[in-house]
């Protein structure tokens, strides 16, 4: 008899190493050049199948700017495994991994998660880059997958094993070696993200569903045609206001009227 079991995967890694190709790859098998940064939190699904199991992936895109903390740890929460991807053609994106790896062993410990080289077909097989990443992903006792979302070259195998070490994962025979300070990483921060990150999370928390606040967030933003990495004050004031009409119909008056000062406050100090 078939059996249907569901699991949350999530994306982590560094802007534009290639999380939204690699699931749209993977979902459509599709791959677009121009692809536009991802806002917050968002879900795709599929279904792989092992055998008489079917295993309903929800599968989480999270937007990986440093700045964005606070949306990274609402999307990892409830996570049963962990795509960690990293760019092979930007070594600063595979030093990174060191920090997604914490960030998820904080908010999920113990986790299974796969870490992916992405954009393969920018570097050569023998490169220093894939040495490196090797070389990092041993620290974890985990040996890294090669993938082009690009070329599509290793993406379906990626997804098949995480899937199917969530599936055999037994919580207790984990021992992974995370060190807490390499939560601590340098970025040079742009105020107008970290701002957004407070007010996308706080506007998910009054509505209470992370995934509608999520899509009602993107969707003022698209209407006001606001490229979220390159906001203005009155752009932001804009989108609150937005924010606060769409909101009218799925939350109460208070926990609108606190979202709304609480964001204008914020946005003032900018
Ligand atoms: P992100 O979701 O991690 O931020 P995206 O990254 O999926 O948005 O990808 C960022 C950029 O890298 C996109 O290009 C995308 O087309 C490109 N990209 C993603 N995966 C690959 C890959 O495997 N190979 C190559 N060569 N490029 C890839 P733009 O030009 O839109 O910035
Ligand atoms: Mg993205």
């Amino acid at each position: 008899m078939e059996k249907v079991i569901k699991k949350k995967l999530v994306m982590a890694g560094d802007l534009s190493v290639g999380k939204t190709s690699l699931i749209r790859r993977f979902t459509i098998d599709q791959f677009d050049d121009k692809y536009l940064s991802t806002l917050g939190t968002k879900i795709s699904k599929k279904t792989i199948q092992y055998g008489n199991i079917n295993l309903n992936c929800q599968i989480w895109d999270i937007s990986g700017q440093p700045e964005l903390r606070n949306i990274q740890e609402r999307g990892f929460k409830g996570g049963h495994g962990a795509f960690v991807v990293c760019d092979l053609s930007n070594p600063d994106s595979i030093a990174s991994v060191r920090y997604w790896v914490a960030l998820l062993n904080k908010i999920v410990p113990n986790i299974p998660f796969i870490i992916a080289g992405n954009k393969s077909d920018l570097v050569a097989p023998d490169c220093k880059e894939i040495a490196d990443l090797r070389a990092l992903s041993w620290l974890y006792g985990v040996e890294p997958l090669i993938t082009s979302a690009k070329t599509g070259c290793g993406v379906e195998d990626a997804f098949t094993q995480l899937g199917s070490e969530v599936l055999s994962f037994k919580p207790s025979a984990s021992t992974r070696e995370v060190r807490d300070i390499d939560l601590n990483r340098e970025h040079k921060s742009n105020p107008y993200l970290e701002v957004e990150d407070k007010i996308v999370v706080k506007f998910c928390e009054a509505i209470n569903d992370l995934n509608m606040g999520m899509s009602i967030v993107r969707k003022q933003f698209e209407n006001a045609n606001i490229d979220f990495r390159h906001a203005s004050k009155p752009n932001l004031v804009q989108v609150v206001n937005k924010l606060v009409q769409a909101g009218g119909l799925v939350m109460d008056k208070k926990h609108l009227e606190e979202f709304r000062s609480y964001s204008l406050n914020l946005i003032s100090r900018l």
